[in-house]
């Protein structure tokens, strides 16, 4: 179904060159416009959901109101906690995580006055109530599945209803670097909506057309992003940049990466992080990536790599045609600056990945909603009435 548009999605729109618009805008703009947590330099995610939300900026003191409404809503029960906390250690956080979503579950809106018989033209309210319970539960249920995984037995400090999303989220998992609080603003921000093609945008589209409240929708969304090819390169990126220190040190060349790449090639493995269904060009977000670590990160091994792998890569994977974009996409880069903070477990990265998304995907249930879009249910086709099609030239 590549290049066949076939689906109606208001809050963003990706271009093969120029990369993502949220509501028309780009992330130049918007993280140039949108309000700033106070003491921070980038735009808090807050603002950014109010304008995926609303297609329009919030100004200073509507994103400080939303901000006291997205905490009030970002209690966990107390069964959700012991849930996540009972969880094997050994299981990978996303699954931590989906399953901690399907168990708010029973708190949906939606689901209640479904079952109420409210008519369908209020479909859209109780998608948004549930919608921005699910924005602001994210923060905590990451956490939680961090601290349950990673931080067993230490007291860590809880939500505090003075900072925002992503401040709030470092901080709970027992960070404090303030430098870090703009990383994770600007992770979130970027990482918030790419089009409903996505794996986990469609599905959560697709699910949620059966109405499906936005808990099942989004929870299946996170089931999405957990596979390689999707949300889990970002572990899989930083992976491949550390087998490779691994391997040689802090000295090498050009001609090091090249054969290390080829090598992975010649084993049908993938280059994590390059390659995009449907950008054609360097990934804006990785940029912006880029940019924040040049002002706020000092150089290391793992930057130079990073830096000089985006010299390297691209001309390698040019080469083999099948390939259609050798560029860099957000999740090259993301991992050496979350390692940088010293958030030093890879597992957990597409859980922060999943957190950004709701923004994105809560709102764009919203509009489905409100726009009564109908169930999906395209045709599908077996083989041999495939193949017969094609011989009869129909
Ligand atoms: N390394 C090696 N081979 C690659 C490649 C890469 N980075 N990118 C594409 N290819 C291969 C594909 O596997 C496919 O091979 P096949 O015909 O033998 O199956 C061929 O090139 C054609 O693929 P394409 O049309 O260029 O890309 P696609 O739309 O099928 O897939 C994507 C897109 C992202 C899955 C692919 O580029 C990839 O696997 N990249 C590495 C994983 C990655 O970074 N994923 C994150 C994407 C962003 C996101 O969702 N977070």
């Amino acid at each position: 179904m590549r290049g066949l548009t076939g689906l109606l999605y208001e809050t963003s729109k990706l271009h093969p060159v120029n990369g993502i618009t949220y509501r028309g805008k780009d992330l130049n703009e918007i993280i140039k416009q949108s309000p700033r947590a106070s003491g921070g330099t980038q735009p808090t995610p807050e603002g950014v959901l109010w304008l995926l939300l609303t297609g329009v900026y919030p100004n200073q003191e509507e994103v400080k109101t939303f901000q006291e409404e997205l905490y009030q809503r970002s209690h966990l029960s107390d069964e959700t906690e012991t849930l996540i906390r009972n969880l094997p250690e050994k299981m990978h956080p996303m699954t931590k995580f989906s399953i901690g979503v399907m168990s708010c579950q029973p708190d949906s809106n939606f689901a209640k006055a479904y079952h109420k018989g409210v008519p369908k033209k209020e479909y859209w309210e109780h998608t948004l109530e549930d919608s921005l319970d699910i924005c602001a539960k994210v923060i905590q249920l990451a956490a939680v599945v961090y601290n349950s995984t990673y931080n067993r037995g230490k007291q860590l400090p809880g939500p505090d209803q003075d900072l925002d999303m992503s401040a709030n989220l470092v901080q709970m998992m027992g960070f404090s670097d303030k430098s870090f609080y703009d990383l994770m603003r600007l992770y979130l921000v970027i990482h918030a909506d790419h089009e409903g093609g996505t794996v986990s945008s469609h599905t959560a589209h697709c699910v949620n057309s059966a109405l499906s409240d936005p808990y099942l929708a989004y929870s299946a969304a996170m089931n999405g992003l957990a596979g390689p090819l999707h949300g889990l390169a970002n572990q899989e990126s930083l992976n491949f940049l550390l087998d490779f220190e691994k391997r040689f040190g802090h000295i090498w060349t050009d001609n090091d990466i090249a054969n290390y790449v080829e090598e992975i090639l010649s084993e049908s493995r993938v280059i994590p992080g390059y390659g995009h269904a449907v950008l054609r060009k360097t990934d804006p977000r990785f940029i912006h990536l880029l940019e924040f670590a040049e002002k706020n990160i000092e150089e290391n091994n793992l930057i130079r790599l990073l830096n000089q792998c985006y010299t390297v890569i691209p001309k390698i994977l040019d080469k083999h045609k099948k390939i259609k974009n050798p560029w860099p996409n957000v999740d090259a880069g993301s991992g050496v600056m979350l390692l940088h903070y010293g958030l030093n477990h890879q597992d957990f990265y597409t859980v922060l990945f999943g957190v950004s998304r709701a923004l994105g995907i809560m709102s764009s249930l919203v509009w489905s909603r409100a726009f009564n879009l109908p169930i999906e249910r395209p045709n599908s086709i077996t083989l041999d009435l495939l193949l017969e099609k094609v011989s009869s030239g129909k």
